[in-house]
């Protein structure tokens, strides 16, 4: 009698089991894509004290399974399974964190079960996050970069709406072949020229030449696709590269001088973004200076402090004639990121300033 209960008590347990087991693989339905999500860190994953606290709180401290539970909805959208890459507030990303991260989402690319990949991220750097991603990783899936203002303890958190629409377009076959690209605040913009231009609000960011497109309840519409070079079609491949090359940015203002430039070369510096006023001005006491740098074997880019439109080639300062690049574009601290994948292939002037105009 004994061993007959404990047999029907076994049989019991393997049929839940295998119902359960059943049930996990029903529930990775194969109607439905594969998206991970990579997380690193950020607001997206902070805490505050109080709901109240939607400015003052820690970030990196949430595990992205939390954020994912946090987040029931997202079964409904795919298969979504978590990778914590690291557990760090993003103004603390160094190359290594960017080369070590891209890699990964390079890997998890090449995987015929993942069709799409979203990226956690603080604000602060998420935009030369999602810059050099667009740079190297060569793909056509969508790989979309997601962070918040907010942290999820505070009134009107961001963040759940945030991930559930990066989700949504990371699973969308209408975003593949776009390049990498960033859903914040309902928006969907390229990771090439995503920039947070507020720091305090949860419209942080935008892009001088527009979004993408727009989420709302989570269906991605589209209005434009990029021009530049990305993904597939760029000549930086993550899988061979393991460094970057030293450069530095210098910021200009009334009465700069060369200390911040000198220090630069000294360390090492291989280029140096010249971050000028207006159209990448260079004051009269600086030229001189850079000419000289130049002449020591530094990379000189002329970009500008002013968040939008694009430094001209031979306006402000003859170019050709001091042998200097132009950033385009390109804000500073991205014009730094292209420049150091540039010097990986090239010290060439020309092929560098090629690159500026094509990326
Ligand atoms: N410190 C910011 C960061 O991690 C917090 C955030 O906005 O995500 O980038």
């Amino acid at each position: 009698m004994q061993q007959k209960s404990s047999c029907k008590r076994i049989l019991t347990h393997l049929l839940a089991g295998g119902a359960a087991l059943a049930l996990s693989l029903t529930s990775w339905a194969a109607d439905k894509p594969n998206v991970v999500i990579v997380a690193t860190g950020g607001t997206i994953a902070g805490a505050g004290a109080t709901a109240a606290n939607s400015a003052t709180y820690q970030a990196a401290k949430v595990p992205v399974d939390k954020l994912i539970a946090g987040v029931p909805e997202l079964k409904d959208v795919a298969n979504v399974r978590g990778e914590q890459v690291f557990q760090i507030a993003s103004e603390s990303f160094t190359n290594a964190h960017l080369l070590t991260l891209a890699k990964r989402v390079s890997a998890l690319a090449k995987q015929a079960d993942v069709d799409g990949i979203v990226v956690t991220h603080g604000t602060d750097t998420l935009e030369e996050t999602s810059f050099f991603l667009n740079l190297t990783v060569h793909t056509d899936k969508p790989i979309v970069v997601v962070g918040s203002m907010r942290p999820g303890s505070a009134m009107s958190a961001d963040g759940m709406l945030n991930l559930y629409n990066a989700v949504n377009v990371a699973a969308a076959k209408d975003a593949k072949g776009k390049g990498v690209l960033v859903s914040m605040n309902d928006d969907i913009l390229s990771g090439r020229d995503a920039s947070k231009m507020v720091n305090i609000k949860t419209s942080a960011f935008s892009s001088q030449w527009g979004p993408l497109g727009s989420i709302v309840e989570g269906k991605a519409y589209w209005f434009r696709a990029p021009v530049k070079r990305h993904t597939m079609n760029s000549e930086f491949d993550i899988d061979k590269i393991d460094s970057l090359p030293p450069v530095e940015i210098a910021y200009a203002y009334g009465n700069v001088g060369p200390a911040a430039h000198d220090a630069f070369a000294k360390t090492g510096a291989k280029a140096i973004i010249n971050a000028g006023t207006g159209n990448g001005s260079v004051g009269n006491a600086m030229v001189p200076e850079l000419q000289r740098l130049r002449t020591q074997g530094v990379i000189i880019v002329r970009a500008s402090r002013v968040p939008d439109g694009f430094v001209l080639r031979n306006s402000e300062q003859p170019d050709d004639k001091y042998d200097w690049v132009v950033a385009h574009d390109h804000k500073p601290q991205k014009a730094r990121l292209l420049a150091a994948l540039a010097l990986t292939k090239t010290s060439n002037t020309k092929e560098l300033q090629r690159i500026f105009w094509e990326y």
